[in-house]
């Protein structure tokens, strides 16, 4: 749909329009005045999140590149329905980040502005993974942030997905910033080959920081003590957390991050990763749920 169709049938006057990133590349712009937001139809990838008399918490690259086939570098990419390296010359990560999604419905709630977005299967994507699904994400933007991942088997054989909400936060210091939450919680170190290890207290920064937590449904709080404020990242559906700081070597390697920036974001991503997988039966669901939070 046309960016003209889409507010025509979809834009709430005063607090919900639709633009163009670029070309062929829709945004929602979300504007009242609880809390700011923008969310592109491209990946179904939240952009921006800003509550009202806040720093933004959600990170964005200043070199962030808006095209049709490619998600932006930041927000909350939607990793499904595989988390990570996919098999043999398919993409990290899943196939619906990069894909457009369609707009179900905008509604104002007593909670804030939400926004529902649904992609199915098709030929192309039966060709990747043959498997039929339904699979929606439903954003409420309001003093809190909550993202909820729906996945509907509507095949008739069962499927198993990993998936994830894989959240950029901006923080003002990645060296002064601490995420509680993981204590004791054993983790796969993709920086060390993918070994096994538990962590011990809080997880600290002081070099490239890429963990698989598994097994754990904890809320994490992230100290992002240079903007003198906590980043509650609550979650439902999920038994993995992926803590990532590419640091300041494995960042020259994406074109789409600005020399530095690794040091205002940390993803810390809500998932089912690793041997947490989700099986689903025909005509049955699983959501995955995000709430963050000042
Ligand atoms: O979630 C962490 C991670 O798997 C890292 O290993 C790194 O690959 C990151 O995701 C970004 O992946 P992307 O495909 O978005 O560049």
């Amino acid at each position: 749909m046309s960016v003209e169709a889409l507010n025509k049938a979809f834009a709430i006057a005063d607090v919900l329009t639709f633009v163009e990133a670029a070309a062929g590349v829709p945004v929602i712009e979300i504007n009242t005045a609880i809390a700011s937001a923008r969310i592109a139809l491209v990946g179904a990838q939240v952009l921006e999140w800003q509550p009202a008399d806040a720093e933004p918490v959600l990170w964005i690259s200043r070199a962030a590149i808006y095209q049709v086939g490619k998600g932006v570098r930041g927000g909350v990419p939607i990793c499904w329905p595989w988390f990570g390296a996919g098999e043999t010359g398919k993409p990290a990560h899943g196939f619906v980040r990069t894909r457009m999604w369609a707009v179900r419905s905008t509604t104002q709630t007593a909670d804030g502005v939400v926004v529902k977005l649904g992609i199915t299967d098709d030929a192309e994507t039966r060709a990747i993974w043959d498997y039929a699904f339904d699979l929606e994400l439903a954003v409420t933007v309001g003093a809190t942030l909550t993202m909820a991942l729906v996945t509907k088997n509507t095949g008739d054989t069962p499927f198993t997905i990993t998936d994830a909400l894989h959240t950029y936060f901006r923080v003002g210091d990645i060296d002064a910033t601490i995420v509680q939450g993981l204590d004791g919680v054993r983790y796969l170190d993709k920086v060390l080959d993918f070994t096994e290890h538990t962590q011990q207290g809080d997880v600290l920064f002081s070099g490239e920081t890429d963990r698989v937590y598994v097994n754990t449904q904890s809320t994490c709080v992230i100290n992002d003590t240079a903007n003198a404020r906590n980043i509650h990242v609550a979650k439902s559906g999920s038994d993995t957390t992926v803590v990532w700081n590419p640091w300041s070597e494995k960042e020259k390697g994406f074109a789409d991050m600005a020399a530095g920036e690794y040091q205002q974001m940390l993803c810390v991503e809500t998932c089912n990763a690793a041997d947490d997988k989700i099986t689903i039966a025909p005509q049955q669901t699983h959501s995955l749920v995000a709430v963050v939070s000042l």
